[in-house]
């Protein structure tokens, strides 16, 4: 750090804590807690770095709620670190459960990537050395350990990696830490209804439209306040949600200027009103706060199924900011990198691959979601797609002749061989067929929603990659989500890559840079992507639907490059 930085960064932490003063006379007033900031992890002088997942606890509506943390009891540390120098990352295990680390939006080597294959016992530890060597971005950190990461998510394990490199060290960006550059880690969770415990299990209606909650939490506070200085305010976004898309926005409509997607800085700023999110997704903005007025950073409804419940319903306050008496330094560039061209070349190899949905799931999963929330959590989704009558509803009303046809194929679905095939044949062993035919006559037939969700026609398996890509060779990927109306996430390990066309229309203006992240709704999308690092078959990549409900029940390849 050159000395001026130094001491102007000085200057602005001097400044900033004298906030709490402010802060809690803000607090007092308007009962609000302060926005945690996850601390800085930098790599000590041997270039090493601890990262314990361990069992704490969180303070939400009044009760302490049990959750899992990195270094802590909820969330995790923002590790910061540069381009080309190597880090080594020890990690333990403290949990009851096994997890693994997966560096997600980080371009290094399959054994080292943190995927499903990589567990770690309860109780034991790994060590993972690698060289950041990609552009400055924003990355995440997260468990990846197969039919749990969802709950694992949940529970409080994510964290940024911040990657810094020389060439955006030049730009004047806000980059004081906390102060002018602020983490702001979006996520919604569900209590039980006394309030003690995180509510997750993984059933039908989860593994259909994914797990959501009734509050959204940003740096793991319900609508927090954050003194900021007056000037350009760099947030970081996250998406740390399981499933739900987010749109977010400011109060009083003063504009977003987007300066990095995923894998790291746009071209140049992109000014928007209305960020739409999509979980897994990372955005840096910028915003002017040199009026002085406080504002909120908000999130407006979005039109998908199960997220539009209270408090979802209504442009619901994420964030308050409150501009302080003190200057911040970082400014708005015109220009910021050279983003180069998208060229797709003639003879690139090309995949397709198609998200499905069992039509059995969706049609079980929408049933689900319906009887327990009602219309309201529809969207306004035609339900005749899923399986359902047309007029979605009124189960206790005398069923339409179309809708015990729906009923009666239903059923018949869950019992044909397409879906037994994916049971568990140990316990299908260990049934007793007696039980299993009088358990039949009484409820729904049996139906093995933990691989209901797939890739070409394949739910996740470990054992067996999907297909070899070339190391160093730009290949054009077509991912279609054509057949459920579903939001998928879409979500590749070990690059970053460039949206040709996002669910048929070309990329807007701030999706256009680096990408580890692209929308599939019901239609399809291109990326071009290129793999300069190996992934063996025991390390292989993955590549999957971030809604991490649809990833636990199958919705995952594993593919690896040599
Ligand atoms: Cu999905």
């Amino acid at each position: 750090m050159q000395r001026r930085d130094f001491l102007k960064l000085s200057a602005a932490l001097g400044a900033a804590s004298a906030l709490p003063l402010w802060s809690r006379s803000l607090m007092a007033a308007e009962q609000r807690p302060l926005l945690p900031v996850p601390s800085l992890l930098l790599p000590d002088a041997r270039g090493e770095i601890k990262l314990v997942a361990q069992q704490g606890t969180s303070h939400w509506r009044g009760k302490d709620v049990p959750t899992w943390g990195y270094n802590g009891g909820l969330l995790g540390p923002a590790i910061q670190l540069e381009r080309g120098k190597e880090v080594r990352v020890n990690i333990f295990n403290r949990l009851p459960d096994a997890t693994t680390v997966h560096w997600h939006g980080l371009e290094i080597p399959g054994e080292v990537d943190g995927g499903p294959q990589a567990r770690i016992e309860p109780g034991q530890q790994r060590s993972v050395s690698f060289t950041p060597d990609q552009p400055a971005a924003t990355c995440w950190f997260h468990p990846h350990q197969h039919g749990r990461t969802g709950y694992q998510v949940a529970q409080g394990l994510a964290g940024l990696v911040l990657i810094n490199d020389p060439e955006s060290g030049k730009l004047l960006l806000p980059k004081q830490w906390g102060v002018d550059d602020i983490p702001v880690i979006l996520q919604d969770k569900r209590l039980t209804e006394d309030g003690s415990k995180i509510d997750y299990q993984l059933d039908v209606m989860d593994a259909a439209v994914g797990w959501f909650g009734d509050m959204l939490l940003t740096n793991g506070a319900i609508y927090p306040q954050h003194g900021v200085p007056r000037g350009w305010l760099r947030l970081r976004l996250l998406n740390g949600c399981n499933a739900r898309s987010l749109n977010l926005t400011t109060s009083d409509g003063r504009p977003m200027y987007v300066i990095a997607s995923d894998g790291g800085l746009l071209a140049e700023p992109v000014k928007l009103s209305e960020l739409p999110m999509i979980p897994g997704e990372r955005f840096e903005v910028l915003v002017d706060t040199s009026d002085g007025k406080p504002f909120e950073l908000q999130t407006l409804p979005v039109r998908q199924m199960g997220m539009t419940l209270k408090p979802f319903d209504q442009p619901l306050p994420v964030l308050s900011i409150t501009p302080l008496r003190v200057m911040a330094s970082g400014t708005l560039p015109d220009k910021l990198v050279e983003m180069p061209a998208v060229v797709v070349p003639q003879a690139s190899d090309t995949r397709w691959l198609q998200l499905m949905m069992d039509p059995e799931l969706d049609r079980r999963g929408m049933q689900a979601l319906m009887d327990k929330y009602g219309h309201a959590a529809m969207a306004g989704m035609d339900m005749s797609a899923h399986g359902m009558s047309g007029s979605a509803g009124d189960r206790s009303a005398a069923a339409p002749a179309g809708k015990m046809q729906g009923m009666d194929h239903g059923s018949m679905g869950g019992m044909d061989h397409g879906n037994m095939a994916g049971m568990d044949h140990g316990k299908m062993a260990g049934m007793d067929h007696g039980e299993m035919k009088s358990k039949q006559a009484k409820s729904p037939a049996p139906f093995d929603f933990h691989n209901g969700n797939k890739i070409n026609g394949v739910a996740f398996n470990m054992e067996k990659p999907a297909f070899e890509a070339k190391q160093g060779v730009w290949e054009k990927w077509t991912i279609s989500g054509e057949g459920d109306m579903m939001m998928h996430p879409f979500h590749v390990h070990g690059a970053q890559f460039r949206i040709l066309s996002e669910n048929g229309k070309p990329p807007a203006a701030h999706r256009s840079g680096w990408k580890d992240m692209v929308l599939v709704e019901g239609w399809r999308s291109e990326i071009l992507v290129r793999f300069n690092h190996k992934a063996d078959k025991p390390n292989a990549y993955m590549a999957h639907c971030h809604l991490l409900e649809h990833e636990d029940t199958g919705m995952m390849l594993g593919f690896t490059v040599a």
